[in-house]
């Protein structure tokens, strides 16, 4: 099911969005970079601004425009940085020798390669904290009341801990060489992938002003979006290069159970697109108006990297 206009230019929207994204990054760093000790500010600049995809403060941004209609203001990029904090200091660490020990990223050096590993391991966690700081002091610029800014760092922090990305990270190094059955796998991705995915539409939803029912219909898209993005993720590790994909495919090499490895790469191509349309169904259900979400469903089983 799609109702996403057949004019509805993604790319387009996406090369405008990144720069947005970009440049409240820069904001971000300069505004707080009195609390990033300068040894560290390097490693952490490289792990915030050596490219990605944006998709967790485009999809917080665009869950803000949902909502309240319109363009978005300055500070509704600047809140949705705080994902991307939380996202690159992941990144940092995952890459380490003492986790995946990967070289690549983005199709260049990853932090710890050009920055050394105490840098990269010491300004990753810079990043924890910064994150709360930002989507507090952003929030407020917002004029949201306190309490809804309480529950935004709230979400964010439980997406980012143990009951989110901390414990699906976990699960992962637990699960290296062992078969997990579906249900785990899905509940290991649901974390590790799909709760920082989730709070972006909950700070976009919040930020807006979203009644609970809008807010709760968002929060299914992002899960079914998150997990989506993972099944599309194992898809690609097992089928596209590593210079389409910027690093080396290392599920296999790491004897990770996938998508792929369980159910086979047609039924996994199914899964992905069966939750792209439980996350299409979320949004039509609360009579969202999004293209840019719908598109953006799409394209994250549709990307190439
Ligand atoms: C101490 C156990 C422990 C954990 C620390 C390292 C860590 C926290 C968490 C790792 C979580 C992780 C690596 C999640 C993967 C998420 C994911 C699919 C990343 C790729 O996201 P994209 O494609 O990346 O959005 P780009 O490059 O576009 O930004």
């Amino acid at each position: 099911m799609s109702t996403v206009p057949a004019t509805f230019d993604l790319q387009g929207y996406l090369a405008a969005e990144r720069p947005r994204v970009d440049a409240a990054l820069d904001r971000a760093l300069g505004r707080f970079a009195d609390r990033i000790h300068h040894d560290l500010a390097p490693a952490v600049r490289h792990g915030v601004r050596s490219g990605g995809k944006r998709l967790r403060p485009v999809l917080c941004v665009a869950a803000y425009c949902a909502v309240r209609g319109g363009e978005a203001p300055e500070a509704a990029y600047d809140l949705a940085t705080s994902l991307e904090f939380i996202h690159a200091y992941s990144l940092m660490h995952d890459d380490l020798p003492c986790m995946d020990d990967a070289d690549l990223r983005r199709g260049a050096p990853t932090t710890h390669r050009e920055h050394g590993v105490a840098a990269t391991a010491r300004g990753g966690l810079v990043l924890i904290p910064l994150a709360s700081l930002v989507a507090w002091e952003a929030s407020e610029r917002l004029a949201c009341t306190e309490a809804v800014r309480r529950e935004m760092v709230r979400a964010l922090n439980g997406a980012a801990g143990a009951a989110g990305m901390v414990g699906g990270q976990l699960l992962d190094l637990d699960g290296e060489g062992r078969a997990l059955d579906a249900g785990a796998l899905d509940d290991l991705h649901r974390r590790k992938t799909g709760a920082l995915l989730t709070a972006a539409l909950t700070l976009g939803a919040l930020a807006g002003g979203a009644a609970d029912d809008t807010r709760a219909a968002l929060e299914a898209y992002g899960r079914a979006v998150g997990l989506a993005f993972q099944v599309a993720d194992d898809i690609l590790d097992a089928t596209a290069t590593a210079g389409e994909l910027g690093k080396n495919p290392s599920d296999e090499a790491l004897d990770k159970s996938t998508y792929v490895s369980l159910h086979g790469l047609n039924e996994a191509r199914a899964r992905a697109r069966s939750l792209v349309d439980e996350a299409l169904t979320a949004l039509a259900g609360a009579r969202l108006e999004a293209p840019p979400l719908e598109a953006l469903a799409r394209y994250v089983v549709d990307r190439r990297h």
